[in-house]
């Protein structure tokens, strides 16, 4: 496996390259162009900066999180064909870069969704909550909330201009049945997978969080039976899964290192997060520490490297620690807990690599 960062990028971003460069195993930083809407291309030119900026601290850009869809192309519009193209330029556009893994999500209107970004955890750290009863209320409400917290800075999925017409989009995506949107994201993929070949870019979709339907919207990525489905679906080497232990533990239900074992050959990118359970179905994020959580940490490393995992690997949301809070950190992206996480995950990969006689 290869150890990645996630960065928003230079001026989006408190954390430095010169910051992540001290932290130990990462070789790559998961990037994107975070000032680009859904559907338009990405120049070779904006790219090339970012390559610049990453080359002299020698981290590699193989991973890119994300390219959003443009919902024309989830709702199924007769437009989505051109914003295809345009998919299929940037796809063309990043591989001279080295780009090896494209990660996107197929949700409809609103990406990763929680209630409260810095929600205390008892020990003076924060952390994203979920808070079930607020989500069946109204979503305006929650939008506003989310974007109030993040402090000027973009967050992929809540572009301030689509969230500006929220109502406009509920009523697109009227007609948007779960089985409407899979038939939609299946003529995406088929429509993109040529492309994929010929770049060699994989294609890795991010799981569905929280893993159930939403104010009245569909989501898909949700469990082991859905992920079999998708893989089916387009049975190809370059469709492949971002797999999200997170976003799936948010599921009690969901067995994360199981569904590693059923799937882990079209694993391109794996997100390692803990999610602590309440009987309410409340739910925190926690830290990487296996009995800080409920999602089986242990079990999830063990599995991947059962597996021979070769893929990337990045610590996903962490709590906001010490000095970081609101105005100081990305909610859920600060330095420090993701920092103790990559070193926690690294401690169980050694250990599982000694065991094996490998190192
Ligand atoms: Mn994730």
């Amino acid at each position: 496996m290869q150890m990645t960062w996630r960065w928003y990028g230079e001026g989006n971003d408190q954390i430095k390259l010169s910051d992540i460069k001290q932290i130990p195993g990462v070789e790559g930083i998961v990037w994107a162009l975070h000032d680009k809407m859904p559907g338009e291309v990405w120049q070779p030119e904006e790219i090339a900066e970012v390559k610049k900026q990453l080359d002299e601290y020698g981290f590699n850009m193989d991973v890119v999180e994300s390219v959003n869809v443009h919902d024309d192309i989830k709702i199924g519009l007769p437009t989505r064909d051109q914003y295809i193209e345009n998919y299929k330029q940037t796809l063309r556009n990043l591989a001279p870069f080295g780009v090896k893994v494209v990660t996107y999500n197929f949700m409809p209107i609103f990406d990763w969704t929680r209630t409260d970004l810095f929600h205390p955890v008892g020990d003076g750290s924060t952390a994203l909550f979920y808070e079930k009863a607020k989500i069946q209320q109204d979503y305006k409400e929650m939008a506003k909330y989310i974007l109030e917290n993040l402090h000027g800075l973009t967050f992929p999925g809540w572009e301030p201009e689509r969230m500006a017409k929220l109502d406009e989009l509920f009523e697109a995506y009227k007609p948007v049945t779960k089985e409407k949107l899979w038939e939609n994201l299946k003529y995406f993929l088929e429509a993109i997978m040529p492309t994929c070949h010929e770049t060699g870019i994989k294609m890795a979709i991010h799981m569905d969080d929280p893993p159930w339907d939403i104010f009245g919207i569909p989501r898909l990525l949700v469990d082991k039976e859905a992920i079999l489905h998708f893989l089916k679906m387009v049975d190809d080497p370059y469709n492949c899964l971002c797999l999200c232990s997170g976003s799936l533990g948010a599921n009690p239900k969901n067995n994360v290192a199981d569904i590693i074992r059923s799937c882990c050959d079209r694993i391109a990118f794996a997100h390692i997060r803990n999610v602590k359970h309440f009987p309410n179905g409340d739910f925190s994020e926690a830290s990487h520490r296996d009995c800080d959580g409920d999602t089986g940490i242990l079990e999830i490393m063990r599995a991947y490297h059962d597996c021979g995992f070769d893929g990337y690997i990045r610590p996903d949301h962490g709590r906001q620690l010490w000095t970081e809070g609101p105005g100081t950190c990305r909610p859920g992206y600060g330095l420090y807990d993701r920092a103790l996480g990559i070193m926690y995950m690294l401690g169980c990969w050694d250990m599982l690599e000694r065991e094996a006689g490998k190192i």
